[in-house]
């Protein structure tokens, strides 16, 4: 099977083994081989620009929503008043979007390998990249793990949002990176990354969610739901060094969450409700 066939785009990959996600295009609007992937947008028929990275599909401006406000405003408001927060990847800006809707947030800093995402997803993806504009995001090209090395004790909330870990976001899911990111944060920092799927690939959510056990006073997996991502589902992995982040220690404002559409305090506590089998690879219940 071909990724482009009949005005069909495919997502294949060994990770969905045997599998593959579908949509429609009307337009191939880019495509560029970067230092680092290969990265194309898509107009499709039904779910907007698409944003695909080494034929892994991103992002949608169909339901971009529900990943990117998870995977922020469940460690933001994890946290009771975070003032430095530091994303880690992210290059379409969707994460920086909904960061800057927290007011208490004083500096916000994105490290982003590959400066032509950043670009293309400009052009392409400007609903998600308007995160850019905000006056207290500060970019750097660089290697993640590299660029929080010499940052001790520094951040209030990190969060990961990476592509899956075959290509440049494979070290983001390995024990020495979260080593690192656990000195960049302070005493009572949150972190949240991109999780994977326990549908689909349940060693690498495992190995993950195994990794922060062990560093993290508290680490959990909370679930949500992407129709564009493989089996509809994805997940984040989400460590409080004192607190536990499952409980939201505040409630978005009136003003903010009027203008989400996924999360909300009770979606918070819920999504980290899980499957029996989950619990059981996570050794939290035999
Ligand atoms: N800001 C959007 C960037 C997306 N980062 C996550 C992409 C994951 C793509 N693969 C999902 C595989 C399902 N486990």
């Amino acid at each position: 099977m071909n990724e482009l066939s009949d005005g069909w785009f495919s997502e294949i990959s060994p990770m969905w083994d045997g599998v593959a996600l579908s949509i429609e295009i009307e337009e191939h609007l880019f495509s560029w081989k970067s230092e680092f992937q290969r990265i194309d947008v898509y107009k499709t028929r039904t779910c907007g620009n698409m944003l695909v990275l080494d034929g892994i599909i991103q992002a949608t401006e169909l339901d971009e929503y529900a990943y990117q406000e998870m995977l922020t405003h469940i460690p933001m408001c994890a946290h009771p008043n975070p003032e430095r927060v530091l994303v880690v990847g992210g290059g379409d800006g969707g994460v920086l979007r909904e960061i800057g809707r927290h007011d208490c947030v004083k500096r916000i800093d994105i490290c982003e390998i590959d400066a032509k995402v950043i670009e293309v997803s400009k052009r392409f993806m400007s609903s998600m990249a308007v995160g850019f504009d905000d006056s207290r995001v500060s970019v750097h090209i660089a290697d993640g793990a590299e660029f929080i090395a010499d940052r001790i004790g520094f951040y209030d909330v990190i969060i990961v949002d990476s592509s899956d870990p075959i290509g440049p976001g494979e070290a983001l899911f390995q024990s020495p990176f979260y080593e690192k990111m656990k000195s960049a944060l302070k005493a009572d920092g949150v972190i949240a990354t991109q999780g994977e799927s326990f549908m689909l690939h349940g060693d690498v959510v495992k190995s993950l969610m195994d990794i922060c056990g062990k560093l993290f006073k508290h680490a959990a997996y909370a679930c949500i739901l992407v129709p564009t991502y493989p089996g509809g589902h994805i997940g984040t992995c989400v460590c409080g060094m004192s607190r536990d982040p499952r409980e939201p220690t505040r409630k978005l404002p009136p003003e903010i969450q009027k203008n989400l559409r996924y999360y909300n305090s009770e979606i918070h506590k819920a999504a980290f409700v899980l499957p029996q089998f989950a619990k059981r690879l996570f050794n939290r219940d035999k």
